[in-house]
């Protein structure tokens, strides 16, 4: 591994942008996810089973017991993040229904193996038996890392469940895959965690074993989970982008654990084609609704974005694990991206209703869905509180606890800040030098990234700060305690400075934030002659309650309109403002004729974007994230 990852001990979040997502979630989100598992009977699953009162009464999805497990990872790093005695208290008590609920064997699941239920492992197409598994092994792992003598039992659930897996499904037994990857990185998780080098050799094993045709051929074919192509011979992510993204973290694990520089370039390889020809503006991964999968190349329309929140916490794995391995700036970058356009999208602003799809193209205002009803998944209509397939809330949930390790990381010569917030880092080279420093910053709002040190160095170290690529003309400023400031452009990739640090000392990163005009590359044929606005990280949209204001009402669907871009987006009063022109749409028999005249048509008005995160928080809209040209 290039670079180490920095744990919840050694970085905290302090306030921003993430600080906030992160008081709502351990506030408003974490308490009503409880409240849904409880209400829809995906815990109380645990308590049957316990009772051997199963099947009869068993509630959910066949993976219902997995959002469990995600709450659970959830609180684990909540707790780490902020030590709340009562959540820990919750957390508790749920460990010891899920814990009641496991076999002498080690089986853990509420849907196979008893009287009345299919036997175990006979459906792993579809069971989800082993993933459920793998979110058990990830909570756990997070547990063991940020309370590493917790007593809560919760450890030694998911190891017996382990050793069961590795009895089964390793060398001398059954040569299988699960339908939906996540055992794969789960199981390396769980082998750092304890130490178990079986755990990192079955996660190798399951790698290997996918692409062969290990699971029946389905509708969508065997590329829909992943088992088209062997992972070392892929050239592109495919199929199921929840999958895939999940499926390709553990390769990079395995490839990371094993010395395998074969299998990590060719996951490197995947990565570069997938987010150069897969990939939404936003982030997003994933334009098939019927299968939730990826389109092929280029085939990204805004307004079929699957886009599902879990493909982006699948993304961000991925991402994750490349720039550990490789020291790669561009995977920070489609992190951050990630982060700020599909992770901040998916929950409102108080933290109890989720976007499950994020579509880039709302054309119809949606409607609101009842605060007490479970909606169908992919609606993609206003957020909702909860999903008859609830994936995305609990993702979200421990993405944004957990979320002070995506921020920095070590190697033997210093740190690297991959992610701008309010933060303070401490921690320590395998020399022994101690580095601390705090974070400073208004970001996104603000470009400008202050990082003071704290504490004198003995020796010399480097301080590495990512330039995000969308940063022309970004400047670092270093100002010493004592000494002269020096000043310099920095190229998107990575600025440094090394030196022998002292208390006092300030590193400024000042970053070009303002609002820009993004084109697509030609072949994403849906957007074709049209732009967006893009402001730093953050993807900015157009809704239509903003487009009623600026008109007085007499626009207010976003198809009306095309963007002049003679008029640079400019920011007016903390708002980013773009000139706005009828687009000339005339309803007719039939809506196909001679190519319109150009240079725009009808007046112009100014109109305020919002961030795409922000979107449809007022209401029901009509939104657009790439508008066309006005006249084209
Ligand atoms: O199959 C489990 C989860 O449900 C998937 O990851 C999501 O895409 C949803 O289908
Ligand atoms: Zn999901």
């Amino acid at each position: 591994m290039t670079l180490r990852p920095l744990g919840l001990d050694e970085v905290t979040i302090t306030g921003g942008f993430w600080g906030h997502r992160q008081h709502v979630n351990a506030t408003a989100t974490l308490p009503h996810i409880e409240h849904w598992l409880e209400r829809e009977g995906w815990l109380g699953n645990f308590d049957l089973a316990a009772a051997g009162r199963l099947p009869d009464g068993r509630r959910g999805r066949e993976f219902s017991d997995s959002e469990v497990y995600k709450l659970l990872e959830a609180m684990a790093w909540e707790i780490g993040r902020a030590g709340d005695p009562a959540l820990d208290a919750r957390f508790r008590a749920i460990v010891a229904r899920v814990a009641a609920a496991q076999e002498p064997d080690g089986y853990l699941g509420t849907v196979f193996g008893r009287p009345g239920q299919p036997p175990r492992w006979t459906d792993l197409e579809w069971g989800h038996e082993l993933y459920c598994l793998g979110h058990l092994f990830q909570a756990a792992a997070a547990r063991a890392t940020t309370r590493p003598d917790a007593d809560d039992g919760l450890l030694g659930v998911a190891r017996r469940a382990a050793d069961l897996v590795c009895e089964l499904f390793g060398p001398a037994g059954r040569d299988a895959v699960c339908g939906h990857a996540e055992i794969e990185p789960a199981l390396v998780a769980l082998g750092r965690a304890t130490g178990e080098g079986r755990y990192i050799d079955q996660a190798a094993l399951f790698v290997e074993r996918r692409g062969r045709g290990a699971l029946a051929d389905i509708e969508f074919g065997r590329a829909y989970y992943q088992d088209d192509v062997p992972v070392r011979e892929a050239t592109v992510l495919r199929g199921h982008a929840v999958r895939a993204g999940y499926l390709s973290a553990g390769a990079v694990d395995v490839a990371v654990e094993r010395g395998d520089d074969e299998l990590l370039a060719a996951l490197a390889r995947q990565w570069d084609n997938t987010v150069a020809r897969r990939t939404y503006l936003t982030g997003g991964q994933g334009s098939h609704h019927q299968d939730e999968a990826f389109g092929q190349d280029w085939v990204l329309p805004p307004d079929r974005a699957y886009s599902e929140t879990c493909a982006g916490v699948g993304s961000i794995m991925f991402s994750w694990r490349l720039l550990l391995a490789t020291g790669r700036p561009q995977h920070a970058d489609l992190v951050e991206r990630t982060l700020f356009n599909v992770v901040a999208t998916s929950p409102s602003e108080a933290g109890t209703a989720f976007f499950y799809t994020n579509t880039l193209h709302q054309r119809v205002p949606g409607t609101a869905a009842r605060g007490d009803e479970v909606s169908p998944r992919a609606s993609s209509s206003l957020r909702a509180p909860w999903f008859a397939v609830s994936c995305c809330p609990p993702n979200v949930a421990r993405t944004l606890a957990g979320l002070a390790r995506y921020v920095a990381t070590a190697d033997d010569d210093g740190v690297q800040l991959h992610q701008y917030t309010p933060a303070t880092v401490r921690t320590t080279l395998p020399d022994g030098r101690p580095i601390a420093f705090d974070v400073e910053t208004d970001y996104p709002r603000d470009g400008v990234v202050r990082v003071h040190v704290r504490g004198d160095s003995a020796a010399p170290w480097t301080l590495t700060l990512r330039v995000p690529a969308w940063a022309s003309g970004a400047r670092l400023r270093v100002l010493p305690a004592a000494g002269e400031p020096a000043e310099r452009d920095v190229e998107p990739g990575s600025a440094t400075v090394h030196r022998a640090f002292a208390d006092g000392d300030v590193v400024e990163l000042h970053l070009p934030v303002a609002p820009r005009l993004t084109a697509a590359d030609p072949r994403i044929d849906a957007v074709r002659g049209c732009l967006a606005v893009e402001r730093g990280p953050e993807v900015l949209c157009l809704e239509s309650v903003d487009l009623a204001a600026a008109t007085d009402g007499q626009v207010d669907d976003v198809a009306d309109v095309g963007i002049d871009p003679s008029v640079p987006p400019r920011e007016v009063d903390g708002a980013v403002v773009v000139r706005l022109r009828a687009a000339g749409a005339k309803d007719a028999a039939w809506p196909y004729g001679a190519p319109p005249s150009p240079n725009g048509v009808g007046d112009g008005v100014d109109v305020a974007l919002v961030a795409y995160h922000d979107w449809a928080e007022r209401g029901p809209s009509t939104m657009r994230v790439w508008m066309p040209i006005a006249g084209e």
